[in-house]
């Protein structure tokens, strides 16, 4: 498959033009830094864009142009720490022989035990959800750990590339961004002070597990090297992460603790599973808790 045609900033334009009708974009600098990044091997190119608007603390876009041989979006809006409502991921990694694809609004909450979070946000959105749970079918066995970050709408699949699955892809990511934009729309700021401080630290919990965990970090460090992969990640990916709060991976996760007070390298250590869909069309939970 000659992926010339499957370019995501195709993607990335149609949000970007999306957000300016609904919001005021205010540019924030690291998008200048990536610009003259290096990447070691010359075909592939990096590209990336950030932005604050009001409600949304951050709203940024990482391409990785590889020509024919490889195309990456790494899309994500992340709400201000007043808002509750969901973070807009696309993780899209596509080569020609496979293309291994996350799409979902991210609870902030774990809608497998928060049943109001659950209902607040995703009831009105669950027709959306199955209607591409049908288009682009289950991805097979994952991370268990990731599970407890996606909503009962996530697309997860892996397909063999194609044109005629780009044009399904992009057109959920044009419905799901959609449906992101509304959220903002709608939502109202808390006032509890204490309650912020749940949503902050939430939010904490999410970036610091991005952050460490994140599969694509393997391909990023090959492209940039080891020190300029660890900026991008830590203070444009998942910037937030060592400013929003003080916890540790360990003390969110201590379960990744190893004997000499390290943090285990593996990303799950749990291990995967979840052969199919564990969420049914009411957006009931049926897998089993891990
Ligand atoms: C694979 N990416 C995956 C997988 C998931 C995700 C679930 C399957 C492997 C697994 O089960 O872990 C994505 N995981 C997520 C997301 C969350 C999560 C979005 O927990 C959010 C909470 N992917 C990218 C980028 C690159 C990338 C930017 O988004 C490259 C720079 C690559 N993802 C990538 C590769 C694989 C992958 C190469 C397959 C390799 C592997 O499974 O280790």
């Amino acid at each position: 498959m000659d992926l010339s045609s499957l370019s995501y900033h195709k993607f990335v334009n149609f949000a970007m033009e999306e957000a300016r009708l609904c919001t005021t974009l205010t540019p924030l600098p690291y998008q200048e830094k990536v610009r003259t990044m290096k990447v070691k091997d010359d075909k592939t190119v990096l590209h990336a864009l950030s932005y604050q608007a009001p409600k949304i603390r951050l709203l940024r876009s990482l391409t990785i142009d590889g020509g024919s041989a490889m195309q990456v979006l790494d899309f994500a809006g992340i709400p201000e720490p007043m808002f509750d409502m969901p973070i807009f991921c696309a993780n899209f990694f596509t080569i020609p022989s496979l293309s291994i694809i996350v799409l979902d609004l991210n609870p902030m909450y774990d809608t497998r035990t928060q049943q109001d979070y659950k209902e607040k946000y995703y009831l009105k959105l669950l027709p959306l959800g199955q209607k591409y749970a049908e288009l682009l079918p289950w991805g097979d066995k994952i991370t268990s750990e990731s599970l407890s970050f996606f909503s009962p709408i996530v697309i997860w699949t892996k397909f063999a590339t194609s044109q005629t699955k780009h044009d399904v892809l992009f057109s959920a990511f044009r419905d799901y961004f959609k449906a992101w934009l509304e959220l903002v729309d709608q939502a109202l700021p808390e006032t509890n002070s204490l309650q912020i401080l749940h949503n902050k630290e939430a939010q904490h919990r999410y970036l610091t597990w991005r952050a460490e965990k994140d599969p694509g970090h393997p391909l990023l460090k090959k492209l940039v090297g080891e020190d300029l992969a660890r900026d991008l990640v830590r203070n444009f990916l998942f910037e937030g992460a060592d400013s929003l709060g003080t916890k540790t991976f360990l003390d969110y996760f201590p379960e990744y603790r190893r004997e000499d007070g390290s943090v285990n390298q593996k990303r799950s250590v749990i291990g995967k599973s979840y052969e199919t869909r564990p969420w049914n069309s009411n957006g009931e939970f049926i897998g089993e808790m891990s």
